[in-house]
């Protein structure tokens, strides 16, 4: 095999970053950005689907993510999977964790998500130079699970790489990031809840996406465990259905 493949292979664990957030004058374009999220609502719910003119075996190559939290999936929280496909394999996504709150969820390296809220999965890009504010949707993941049918805590979506990401994207870095709410106020002072990948949330994972291989949380330096969000004292929050406990990331290449 040869050793840029080999090094590839060796999937490793995004170096810790401390999150940048955007700048605060872009804030005002939020909004658009929530509602964007609101069109996800038109996508259709419930069972796999298949885009239009793709079938299953005319898919070359598939990047299925799948975790699972402590409790219960809360489809009134939201879920996303974070992807940065710009090939620079030290920068990633991170989680939002102070003030200013940028778009309220995700900030450093990150060009694309899957979101689940609301019952209903989303995949969308960002606008480049947008500051993270502004990003388009791209219909549905190529496949989901249902969160809320039992056991009812885990979520599953599978991407067609190259329809999604691009047919020259070879590598990318990704995080799990989970929260309660978007909360974009700039004078908010509390602790904001989230879990993400890593005991900081900062341990974003780089994958290759050229060979089949499939990555778990028990493989990872700095595997994934229940009981590591950020203390904080919310009323009413239900910390386990945003705990993410496990994961697994299949890539499958067409041969
Ligand atoms: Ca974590
Ligand atoms: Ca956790």
């Amino acid at each position: 095999m040869p050793r840029v493949i080999g090094k590839l292979l060796r999937w490793v664990a995004g170096r810790p970053t401390t999150p940048q957030s955007p700048h605060p004058p872009a804030l005002r374009a939020a909004r658009p950005a929530l509602l964007l999220f609101g069109l996800a609502l038109l996508a259709a719910q419930g069972c796999a689907r298949v885009p239009d003119e793709v079938t299953g075996d005319q898919v070359r190559r598939r990047l299925t993510v799948s975790f699972s939290v402590a409790g219960q999936v809360n489809p009134q929280y939201f879920y996303f999977i974070a992807i940065d496909a710009d090939g620079n394999p030290s920068s990633g996504p991170v989680p939002v964790v102070t003030a200013p709150f940028g778009n309220g969820w995700v900030t450093g390296s990150v060009t694309h998500y899957v979101e689940f809220h609301l019952g209903v999965f989303g995949v969308f890009r960002f606008v480049p130079d947008t500051n993270l504010l502004v990003a388009d949707s791209l219909g549905s993941p190529f496949e989901f699970n249902q969160p809320q049918q039992p056991p009812g805590n885990r979520i599953s979506a599978t991407l067609d790489v190259d329809r999604t990401l691009g047919t020259d994207v070879n590598l990318i870095n990704l995080n799990i990031i989970t929260t309660d709410r978007i909360d974009i106020d700039p004078t908010f002072t509390g602790t904001k809840i989230f879990d993400a990948l890593g005991a900081s949330g900062n341990q974003f994972l780089t994958l290759p996406l050229n060979v089949t291989q499939t990555f778990t949380n028990a493989q990872s330096p700095d595997p994934e465990t229940a009981g590591d969000l950020p203390p904080a004292s919310s009323q009413g929050v239900d910390f386990s259905a945003l705990d993410i406990t496990d994961w697994t990331i299949q890539v499958q290449v067409r041969q």
